[in-house]
């Protein structure tokens, strides 16, 4: 028998959403006649139709399979149109075709990009952050070297209500991988220019490759805050970003993101990392549906842009209503502006305990901060995907936290 790879060991016991899933059932098994149906603001997962002109593009992709003039098999590294559309959409023109590789995801590709750095490579996250960084950082076993007091291989950089969550760079180790997230998953929290013009300085100054996970950019309203990394100079020699069609056009099911890889981007050696990117995805993967690229061409037209623009106002109502209604119980909150997280602070408080009293008296699901990290403990995290009807229950049921 081959031995078990030593890095799973490494991981910590179980996925944070697959656990919150398991306290549910445990919740429900523990109350089978409750007349209070449980609500679920906890997973981040898209709830509302795809909206017309999408879903014909998905309709017309999943035709054209149909007659054999249309007909297409494997699109390798993605639909050249869908990798224009993105670049003239999202970017101004200012990546060729080279530069945008098509995925069925950015957290299949946040896993993937691992793979170009190795059980080396330092890595520093935003902390708290989206888990996917850490275990896959752990996967590569990126952990077992010696890079962070406490954390092997892995720094947290604190993002507190103090520091606006937005990190102290000093902390950043030469040489390393740094994930960002804005909007924050968790905290909500969007980066200013002036911040990410901070943080690419740091990053040019001390050999830093960000990945930039921009997979909220289309909830920003707020015209003064970048919604791309690459709206900072400089950012094409330090940063990789990563993006979805997932909450923009509601595709966590249908599976389709890009990742940006400038080719100016390299290792400390010289070498392309957007060569070893092309030859990563052409070794292991094999191409995003073509069915999902065409509703994702349909969502890049002007058409399409008008119902992402509708999907994401529909969540960021949701969101409004539900930092209302915490901040009316006194709870302090961020985000819900400019995000569809919420992140709720309670003083003193383990995240796990409120998590199972929001349960016991509101009957909501929610996500417990410590999920995230060290400085996500006595948080909790609400999503504002749901549908308005389960939305403005669950904000009502809010009022039952002052008891
Ligand atoms: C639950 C910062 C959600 N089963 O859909 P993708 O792969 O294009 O994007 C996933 C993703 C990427 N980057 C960030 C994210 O927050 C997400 C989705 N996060 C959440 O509730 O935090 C869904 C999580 C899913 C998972 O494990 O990712």
């Amino acid at each position: 028998m081959p031995v078990r790879n030593p890095y799973l060991a490494a991981l910590k016991a179980g996925y944070l959403f697959p656990e919150i899933a398991r306290r549910r059932r445990e919740f429900a098994a523990l109350h089978p006649d409750d007349p209070v149906r449980i609500i679920s603001l906890g997973v981040g997962n898209t709830t509302e139709p795809v909206l017309p002109v999408i879903n014909a593009g998905l309709v017309e992709g999943a035709r054209k399979l149909s007659k054999v003039e249309t007909y297409t098999g494997y699109s390798d590294e993605g639909l050249l149109e869908l990798r224009e559309a993105i670049s003239r959409v999202f970017y101004q023109s200012a990546f060729s075709a080279g530069e945008i590789f098509i995925s069925d995801g950015a957290k299949c590709d946040i896993g993937r990009l691992q793979l170009l750095f190795g059980a080396g490579v330092k890595v520093a996250v935003q902390d708290p952050s989206y888990p996917v960084y850490v275990d896959g950082s752990v996967l590569i076993g990126a952990a077992q070297n010696d890079g962070g007091e406490g954390y092997g291989g892995i720094t947290y950089l604190p993002c507190t209500a103090e520091n606006g969550y937005f990190p102290g760079l000093e902390a950043l180790p030469q040489n390393s991988l740094l994930y960002f997230c804005s909007p924050n998953n968790p905290t909500g929290a969007t980066a200013t220019k002036a911040e990410l013009t901070e943080l690419v300085h740091a990053a040019l100054k001390k050999g830093v490759i960000i990945i930039f996970d921009a997979a909220y950019a289309e909830y920003i309203r707020d015209p003064a805050l970048p919604k791309t990394i690459y709206d900072i100079p400089g950012s094409r020699n330090c940063a990789v970003e990563v993006n979805s069609f997932s909450k923009p056009a509601g595709f966590t099911g249908v599976r389709l993101g890009w990742t940006v890889v400038p080719k100016e981007l390299t290792y400390a050696g010289g070498e392309s990392v957007n060569a070893d990117w092309s030859r990563v995805m052409g070794t292991i993967f094999n191409g995003a549906s073509n069915i999902s690229q065409a509703g994702g061409l349909a969502a890049l037209t002007s058409e399409g842009l008008k119902e992402v623009r509708a999907l994401c106002d529909f969540y960021l109502g949701n969101a409004a209503l539900i930092r209302g209604a915490l901040e009316k119980q006194g709870i302090i909150c961020s985000g819900g502006v400019n995000s569809p997280y919420i992140w709720a602070r309670f003083p003193g408080r383990d995240s796990w305990e409120v998590f199972a009293e929001i349960l016991e008296k509101c009957r909501v699901v929610t996500t417990p901060g410590s999920g995230f990290g060290p400085c996500g403990q006595s948080f909790i995290r609400f999503s504002a995907f749901g549908h308005r009807a389960d939305v403005k229950e669950a904000a009502g049921r809010l009022r039952k936290l002052a008891d």
